[in-house]
């Protein structure tokens, strides 16, 4: 038996140091596989409720393309929660369990979904700073060993690319605007800086899930790495239009050739990833509430499927 288990393990690892795959009918251990689980649908959670606050400028953006642009978005990001969900089944837990842990805040999403949209700017401050963070720490995780969860982030990854410039458009066209636009892109600048940084998670040194990650090749660059680097190319970006960061110890350190910054409000983030961020209690409702109300379409499209299957049969 404990040979048997031997066997299996070395056979799951020479896999993981050799960049194999971890596929679904393979053997895992279980902490590796509880460990997928707990990233994959929080993953998926955040896609899903990230489409509340920019669900909130679908009546109100400026122009019908913005409004194309920006419905086409959100539907993306549905769809990318779509692929994660399947992809977290592939570990044997069902989409119900999944959603019921969120909804009994067991399960966690993005902390940075709890912040409001205020204005127009906001929506472009998403699609830049938030798809921006977001496609940092993906690009990395295209190359994560489980293979269902790589393959989600490789079309994924596609998507988040034009969301980026999708946001990074509005926030240019409003620095090319009157000073009002100005104000209000530098604004919404001014409160997803902080926000997207924590994104990342924690630093290294207290993030306690980063080792069994890094072991297992599930992350494959750590919190402050990915985080590293998404400052590195986005001040370089909001410089370029004339937006500042809002961030007075930010400087350029020739000898690492990166930004030194400022320390993040990390009080902040643990209040927020604990419920009490501006919009935690707004985002859950909503959630439950659709999830409520859409109960009789999953039901139909379960018949649907029952009943195709059985025509097809007979
Ligand atoms: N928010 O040990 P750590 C998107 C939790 S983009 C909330 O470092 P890990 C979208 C963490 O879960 C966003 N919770 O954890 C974009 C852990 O708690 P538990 C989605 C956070 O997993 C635009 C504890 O803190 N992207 O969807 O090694 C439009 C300690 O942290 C956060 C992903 O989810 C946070 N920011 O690293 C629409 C990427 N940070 O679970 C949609 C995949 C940390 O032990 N996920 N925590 O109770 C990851 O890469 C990693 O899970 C993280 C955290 C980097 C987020």
């Amino acid at each position: 038996m404990n040979a048997d288990l031997d066997k299996q393990l070395n056979v799951f690892e020479t896999k993981i140091n050799e960049d194999i795959n971890i596929e679904p009918r393979d053997w895992m251990p279980d902490d590796y596989r509880k460990h997928l689980i707990r990233q994959i649908s929080q993953h998926a959670h955040s896609e899903v409720i990230g489409m509340q606050p920019e669900g909130n400028w679908i009546s109100r953006a400026p122009s019908l393309r913005s409004k194309k642009i920006l419905l086409a978005k959100i539907q993306d990001e549905g769809g990318h929660g779509l692929y994660l969900y399947s992809a977290a089944e592939t570990l044997g837990i069902s989409r119900d369990e999944m959603l019921h842990q969120l909804h009994e805040g067991k399960a966690k999403y993005s902390s940075i979904f709890n912040y409001p949209t205020l204005t127009w700017a906001d929506i472009g401050a998403i699609g830049w700073l938030v798809d921006g963070a977001a496609i940092v720490n993906q690009v990395s995780l295209q190359k994560t060993s489980y293979g269902p969860y790589a393959r989600a982030m490789v079309r994924i990854c596609k998507e988040e690319s034009f969301h980026q410039r999708q946001g990074y458009e509005i926030m240019t066209k409003m620095m090319q605007g009157t000073k009002d636009q100005q104000a209000m892109a530098q604004d919404a600048m001014n409160r997803w800086w902080w926000p997207s940084l924590m994104m990342f998670g924690p630093h290294d040194s207290d993030s306690p899930n980063t080792g069994n990650a890094m072991k297992w090749k599930i992350k494959r660059q750590s919190n402050d790495i990915l985080r590293q680097k998404f400052i590195d190319k986005t001040v370089q970006q909001a410089h370029l239009i004339g937006l500042s960061i809002p961030d007075n110890k930010l400087k350029w350190n020739e000898d690492k050739k990166s930004y030194d910054h400022g320390e993040i409000n990390w009080d902040e983030f643990i209040r927020v990833i604990n419920g009490d961020g501006p919009c935690n209690k707004q985002r859950m409702k909503h959630h439950i509430k659709a999830h409520q109300e859409g109960e009789w379409v999953r039901k139909a499209a379960i018949a649907y499927q029952l009943k195709r299957k059985e025509l097809i049969n007979q």
